[in-house]
């Protein structure tokens, strides 16, 4: 896959469902709220708008499938650590990330945490990250809005966040400018 031709959204999950009725693999993103999940993928399948974004977090609310190609799924879920939705809908829905990351039955084939690269992991993230690598999945961290850093700081905040990461591999990515999208379509690939 050298590039997505062919991209369409299929459905919203809020239950417990992951499953699809053509049973193709899926991919998973996962972020802090106002991190870029929704941005990335509208940049990796060339579209502005079919995902919809947001300046303001808490956009996306349910787990979104988007038919890649017709041969898998990018799954754009709800971000955590939104401040400004109620506690018990912030709570719910955590709850819900991480009954998918721990019990469902239908797993993704990767894990794709998308991040701010200027903020670096949070604490939210860690602990995500701790969840899903004691559930086996695979995870790849995407560092995203490397456009708001100048080079050099850009360099400098990858390999932290890298050091950080340890054995998960980071990639620096722009949705603005689309920086890192061939290296983040093949590995998109290379878990399928
Ligand atoms: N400069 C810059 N801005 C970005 C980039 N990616 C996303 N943004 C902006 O960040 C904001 C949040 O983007 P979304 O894609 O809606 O973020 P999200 O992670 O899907 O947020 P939730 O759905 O609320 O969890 C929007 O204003 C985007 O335009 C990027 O690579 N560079
Ligand atoms: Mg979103």
């Amino acid at each position: 896959m050298a590039k997505i031709l062919k991209s369409e959204f299929i459905k919203g999950v809020i239950g417990d469902d992951y499953s699809t009725e053509d049973g193709l693999p899926h991919v998973s993103f996962f972020g802090r709220s106002n991190a870029g999940k929704s941005s990335v993928i509208n940049s990796l399948v060339g579209k502005k708008n079919l995902v919809k974004t947001s300046k303001l977090p808490g956009k996306t609310r349910e787990a979104n499938f988007f038919r890649i190609d017709d041969s898998f799924f990018l799954v754009d879920f709800p971000g955590y650590g939104y401040a400004k939705c109620s506690v018990s809908e912030r709570n719910k829905m955590i709850k819900r990330i991480l009954w998918y990351v721990e019990f469902s039955n239908v797993r993704p084939q990767a894990i794709f945490l998308i991040i701010d690269a200027k903020v670096g992991l949070t604490v939210l993230d860690r602990d995500m990250i701790k969840i899903i690598k004691e559930n086996k999945h695979n995870i790849v961290i995407v560092a995203n809005k490397i456009d708001k850093l100048s080079q050099s700081v850009a360099r400098k905040q990858l390999l932290s966040i890298q050091k950080e990461a340890q054995d998960i591999p980071v990639l620096g990515y722009s949705a603005k400018t689309h920086k890192g999208k061939d290296e983040l379509t093949q590995t998109i690939a290379s878990f399928l």
